[in-house]
């Protein structure tokens, strides 16, 4: 039930409105935002979901900061200065979007259509606000296509080749596993929601193990910490299936009833014994064998399965050598038992076939080489970019060539924009856009099983417009549409895609309450929810999947002596992504454990300069134990100001991309460190 008013107030007088947060967050949760004279007054969690349970972040209990913020974008305005100072003049809404019409057809009448490049991830956005009008506009227009591969490429791909994406244990089931492994995750951080459930099972008695280069939060109360170096846990993974098999501790019955590939998968971890994991993880062999011993021994055991590790060169074969886990040791079947990866898919809705557009077979670029894109491609080359829902300057690899390539004299950019973003400041053109507290959405959590409705609680602020009308109003400018169809109002808009929800989902929603996943959001893993593979059968060694180093082949450490340590960065809590990040306040610091900063000559608090033949960044120093050593850490989603250069840890990151599906390789920069002389 519903705690609060599900509509928006008719009269703008003070009421509360339930809606929900999309930002790019596992939880999504649910929210009760006060307004009054038209103002936000208060955002804070509600009932609807039972995972929110009426508690939210701290980011967006102060996300009114956001909307009303002086950097707010507020109406449609031209260049005026040179690109990167953010210097423009406000023009019509009419005039912006003629220009940017203007413009696209120009270039595709010279260059062809695939000169012009869309570039969105999906920062804050559901299905009305991501790849709907947008998709069937650039689609039409047949525009290069973009691949989404910024984050959870790899990992998708193979819990996509393994189970079908089959749906995770959800949060609240934590509390039955008498063991639970986090790898890779930071949920302290990244995805709240879940720990209450973890320390409710530590309460009883349940043991905890994190596998992370980093003592984060939840490591330090954890039974077992096994900090392990950035990109090494396909060997970890890989030896605690070895065990299971010489052990005879394998699930005989589960994987011949339940799987395929079992004898390819025992073959590929033949070589990896415990001491060959530990020395290539930089851990202790007693961890490993620990670990082996209570995953091989607990039940139920169930792994949360993060982002963290996918951003290497090794990501896509090191998810799936983590999730071949409960299979190969039988852990399924029991509440509290398997492991949860994203369970985005789980609601059984196909955004894809709503769009009607087929996805034309126009030039593929994928996002995390845009810095490539935009100063290599020739043919054609990209003459107009479109951002929206990303701030690919603060977000994308590579970061100094992405720069090289917005400062291009002859490229035209158009950024759609809530805020004026270190991106927003090479446009050309910068539309406003709404937030989600002023449009409609729907949104699904992807880890939190919760679909929800999103609503406006307030007018747009400015001349902002929401995704869908500016793009329904882009394409009759292109002639896709007759005028009449234009614009789409929101409530239609949300009512056209409300049609195409499973039935189970669209009628909850539709009554403004909130659908559950499967099995009433708790499904068992083989008791409830089963792979979705062709045959129902877990794939543990999926041959055909195309991966750019062989099936479960590891790739050794890039460190040089030249740039020995490995840069990671990971979710901070101060924002989503670069979302909120022009509100951290001071120079940003850099981690790094005291026995590597003493050979460096480093003390806390100095000046450093972070640098590999990618470029640097200028900023602090926290000489600290929690990240291991060999490892730094500099938050992720800084913006230009959080640095002394204005450079991010994306300078330092190569646009190399992981084994599996072309992921970006975040935490697999290697770097020196060094104390920089400031000059007084
Ligand atoms: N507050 C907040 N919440 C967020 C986000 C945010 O920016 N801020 N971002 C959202 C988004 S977009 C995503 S995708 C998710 C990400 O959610 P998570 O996966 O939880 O977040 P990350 O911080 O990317 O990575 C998790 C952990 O992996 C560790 N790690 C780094 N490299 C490796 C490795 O090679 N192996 C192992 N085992 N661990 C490694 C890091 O130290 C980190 O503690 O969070 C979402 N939630
Ligand atoms: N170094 C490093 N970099 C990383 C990562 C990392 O681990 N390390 N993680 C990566 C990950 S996991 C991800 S998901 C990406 C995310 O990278 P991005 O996709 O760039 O995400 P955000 O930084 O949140 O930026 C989203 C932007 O979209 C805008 N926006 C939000 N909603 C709307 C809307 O409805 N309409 C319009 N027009 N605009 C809107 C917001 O104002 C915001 O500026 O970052 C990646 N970058
Ligand atoms: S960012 Fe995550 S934890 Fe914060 S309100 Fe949104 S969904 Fe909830
Ligand atoms: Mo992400």
């Amino acid at each position: 039930m519903a705690d609060t008013d599900v509509r928006p107030p008719a009269s703008w007088g003070r009421s509360t409105v339930q809606t929900a947060c999309p930002l790019d967050c596992p939880d999504c949760c649910s929210l009760a935002v006060t307004v009054e004279g038209g103002r936000i007054q208060k955002i804070d969690g509600s009932h609807a979901a039972p995972s929110t349970d009426g508690f939210i972040c701290g980011k967006v209990r102060k996300f009114d900061q956001r909307v009303y913020s002086s950097e707010r974008v507020l109406y449609p305005a031209v260049r005026r200065g040179p690109k990167g100072r953010g210097d423009f003049t406000v023009v019509p809404w009419a005039e912006a979007l003629d220009l940017v019409a203007e413009r696209m057809q120009q270039v595709r009448a010279e260059f062809g259509a695939e000169s012009v490049l869309p570039f969105y991830y999906g920062g804050s956005n559901g299905f009305l606000t991501n790849d709907l009008e947008d998709a069937r506009l650039f689609r039409q227009f047949g525009a290069s296509h973009l691949a989404r591969t910024v984050c959870a490429a790899p990992t998708s791909a193979a819990a996509d080749a393994m189970y079908g994406k089959m749906a995770g244990v959800a949060y609240e089931d934590y509390a039955h596993a008498k063991l639970i492994v986090v790898w890779g995750a930071n949920p302290p951080a990244s995805g709240i929601h879940l720990m209450s459930h973890i320390k409710q099972a530590q309460k009883s008695g349940a043991r905890v193990v994190v596998v992370d280069p980093r003592r984060t939060p939840l490591a330090r109360t954890a039974d077992l910490h096994l900090p392990v170096k950035p990109g090494s846990d396909l060997g970890v993974a890989l030896a605690l299936i070895r065990d299971l098999f010489e052990s005879a501790r394998a699930d005989r019955s589960f994987l011949s009833a339940h799987t395929t590939g079992a004898d390819s998968l025992r073959a590929a971890a033949a070589s990896w014994t415990f001491a060959r994991a530990a020395a290539v993880a930089g851990i202790d062999e007693s961890q490993l064998r620990l670990l082996a011993d209570w995953y091989a021994n607990t039940s139920p055991a169930v792994i949360r399965c993060g982002w963290g590790q996918e951003r290497n060169r090794n990501g896509g074969a090191a998810t799936m050598a983590i999730l071949a886990l409960p299979a190969v040791a039988g852990k399924f079947g029991v509440r509290g038992g398997g492991y949860t990866m994203s369970n985005a898919a789980a609601y059984g809705q196909a955004a894809e076939s709503w769009i009607k557009s087929p996805v034309p077979k126009t030039r593929v670029v994928n996002m995390n080489q845009l810095g490539r894109a935009l100063t290599e491609y020739t043919d054609p080359p990209v003459k107009l970019l479109f951002v929206y829902n990303c701030n690919p300057l603060a977000t994308m690899p590579d970061q100094n060539r992405v720069k090289r390539g917005l400062e291009r004299k002859d490229l035209f950019t158009v950024v759609f924009e809530q805020t004026m973003t270190d991106s927003a400041k090479y446009a050309d053109v910068v539309l406003p856009a709404t937030t989600f507290l002023e449009h409609y959405d729907l949104v699904r959590g992807y880890g939190a099983y919760h679909f929800h409705i999103v609503q406006p609680v307030i007018e747009p602020v400015g001349e902002a417009r929401p995704n869908h009308e500016v793009f329904r109003e882009l394409a009759v400018r292109l002639g896709q549409h007759e005028a009449e169809e234009d614009p789409l109002g929101q409530t239609e808009a949300l009512l056209e895609v409300t049609a195409q929800l499973p039935r189970d989902i669209a009628s909850i929603i539709g009554d403004g309450g909130v659908a559950r996943g499967p099995a009433n959001g708790a499904p068992i893993q083989f008791a409830d929810v089963h792979p979705k593979t062709t045959d129902q059968k877990v794939h543990l060694f999926p041959a055909d999947l195309p991966t750019t180093a062989g099936l479960y082949a590891f790739q050794p450490d890039p460190a040089t002596d030249a740039y020995p340590l490995a840069l990671i960065s990971p979710a901070s809590a101060h924002t989503v992504s670069s979302t909120l990040g022009e509100f951290r306040p001071g120079i940003a610091r850099l981690k790094m454990h005291p026995d590597d900063a003493r050979p460096r000559g480093i003390e806390d608090a100095d000046p450093v300069r972070v640098f590999n033949t990618l470029g640097e960044v200028w900023c602090e120093v926290t000489i600290t134990p929690e990240v291991r050593t060999g490892v730094v850490s500099l938050p992720k989603g800084l913006w230009a100001r959080s640095t002394e250069n204005g450079a991010s840890s994306n300078a330092l990151v190569p646009d190399t991309l992981t084994d599996l599906a072309g992921g970006a390789c975040f935490n697999d920069a290697r770097v020196e460190v060094a104390i920089r002389k400031v000059l007084n």
